[in-house]
């Protein structure tokens, strides 16, 4: 993960300050000192570092006292802001206006460019809207193929005319895209390895003719300040609406992600945070300043949570529960939908306090626990698994010896079961008495 270096060294200056009941002017310098020490560490841009510190510095002498915290507290709340702020402050969402919307992508060859743009259009199709990707990388047929494949991946067509000139393709596009009934263009463009006069005519040309809505630079975290640079070039030449900063999975060391708003204007949109097509995420800054700062990502997590658990679903569950109607065939099912959220690891390192706790730790266990249950749920027949109570003996040595483990491993499912469903019970009465009434996820024995 990235900002790991970063994100170690801030936690230890503000443990320093925790323990503390009074805070002097010294104490601040001197844990600013460490803030900036971490900062340049990181790779951030020197008067960024600089503004920043000194921003936290003037407020955190001057504090207006909030009861609330201690003065250590107050400190990470001050840095908090300041970092949200200097990552601009809430979210940048697209801004698609005509249809069909026109999302260009730029940026340098191996940035992440073509990658990205079926990430997006992955995004877009599950907000129920209809991209269409446009192969305008055509230096390289191996390109083309490229895109033809991630589109075939996430179902979404892909146009491509060969080797004819990018300008070409990119406004033939747009009359497919009215034929066929496509809303959102999300146009692949070509990169170089270094910024050429050639390629920004290019990609100039195909912004006059088709006034795209969004023109996102593909910048790759791990090249840290110089990804600001390229950014700051792209920006003058085409005039950016934002950025979309990639392989922050990797060890970046976050510079980029800290530097970008503040040196070029132009918002971090989305995030890359990995190869597969359902890792892009949008870029919020108070959330990512709160996961540099080691106080977890609550509400990263809830959302990832959300976005993979039907809604329609979860409602039904929430019905079957309340009226003790959950199976251990629902219970598989939800098995399904909690495996679908990622790896445990990823999860867990969105909760505070966890990240630091556990690392080094592996999680297999608990991975391997669920592939369990599956397996001993898998090995009941239908009957069982909606009547939980014909488990007789008989039934659970066939069960266990189904799914290679033992009767006591069966048992304490069962047991497990019963108790988590009558917690749930507990839980969804509880809800329907309060306002909402919603159980979003269910609770799990273990
Ligand atoms: N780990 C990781 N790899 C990425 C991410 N985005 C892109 N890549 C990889 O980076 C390489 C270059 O990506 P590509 O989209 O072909 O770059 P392009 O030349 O700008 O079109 C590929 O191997 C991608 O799988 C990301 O967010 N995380
Ligand atoms: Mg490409």
């Amino acid at each position: 993960m990235a900002f790991e270096g970063l994100s170690d060294r801030l936690q230890d200056v503000f443990r320093k300050l925790k323990g503390k009941g009074k805070i002097t002017e010294d104490d601040v310098k001197s844990a600013m000192r460490e803030v900036r020490l971490a900062l340049l560490e990181a790779d951030v841009n020197f008067k960024v570092v600089k503004d920043f510190t000194s921003k936290v510095r003037e407020r955190a002498v001057g504090q207006e006292v909030l009861t609330s915290l201690t003065p250590g507290q107050q400190i990470v709340k001050i840095v908090h802001d300041e970092m949200t702020d200097l990552m601009g402050g809430s979210e940048s969402k697209l801004v698609l206006g005509k249809s069909p919307a026109v999302i260009m992508a730029v940026g340098l060859q191996g940035a992440g460019k073509t990658t990205s743009a079926a990430k997006l259009a992955n995004n877009l199709l599950k907000q129920g809207r209809r991209p269409l990707l446009v192969a305008c990388d055509i230096y390289r047929p191996a390109a083309i193929k490229q895109l033809q494949v991630l589109g075939e991946q996430i179902n979404v067509p892909v146009f491509a005319m060969g080797q004819n000139k990018p300008l070409d393709i990119a406004k033939a596009s747009v009359e497919f895209a009215k034929s066929n009934n496509r809303d959102i263009i999300i146009i692949d463009t070509a990169g170089r390895l270094h910024i050429d006069e050639e390629l920004m005519d290019e990609l100039k040309d195909i912004k006059s003719a088709l006034n795209p809505d969004e023109i996102l630079l593909v910048v790759d975290a791990m090249t840290g300040q110089d990804a600001v640079n390229i950014a700051e070039a792209f920006n003058v030449d085409l005039g950016l609406t934002g950025l979309i900063l990639t392989k922050l999975d990797g060890d970046s060391r976050g510079g980029a992600a800290l530097s970008a708003k503040a040196v070029t204007g132009c918002p971090i949109k989305f995030v890359g945070m990995g190869e597969k097509l359902d890792a892009l995420e949008v870029f919020h800054p108070d959330r990512m300043a709160s996961r540099i700062l080691g106080m977890g990502d609550v509400l990263s997590l809830v959302e990832k949570a959300q976005a993979n658990i039907d809604e329609k679903k979860a409602k039904e569950m929430e019905r079957k529960i309340r009226d003790l109607e959950f199976t251990l065939e629902d219970f598989l099912d939800q098995l399904q939908q909690v495996k679908s959220m990622g790896p445990l690891e990823d999860l867990i390192g969105m909760i505070p306090g966890m990240s630091k706790q556990l690392k080094g730790v592996k999680p297999d266990v608990d991975n391997n626990e669920i592939a369990k249950i599956e397996a001993i749920i898998r090995s009941m027949t239908l009957a069982e698994r909606q009547e939980p109570n014909i488990i007789n003996g008989s039934r659970k040595k066939r069960i266990a010896r189904g799914s290679g483990t033992r009767v006591q491993d069966v048992n304490r499912l069962l047991k497990q079961f019963d108790e988590s469903r009558r917690m749930m019970k507990q839980f969804a009465d509880m809800g329907k008495k309060g306002k909402k009434g919603g159980l979003s996820m269910p609770k799990f024995p273990f």
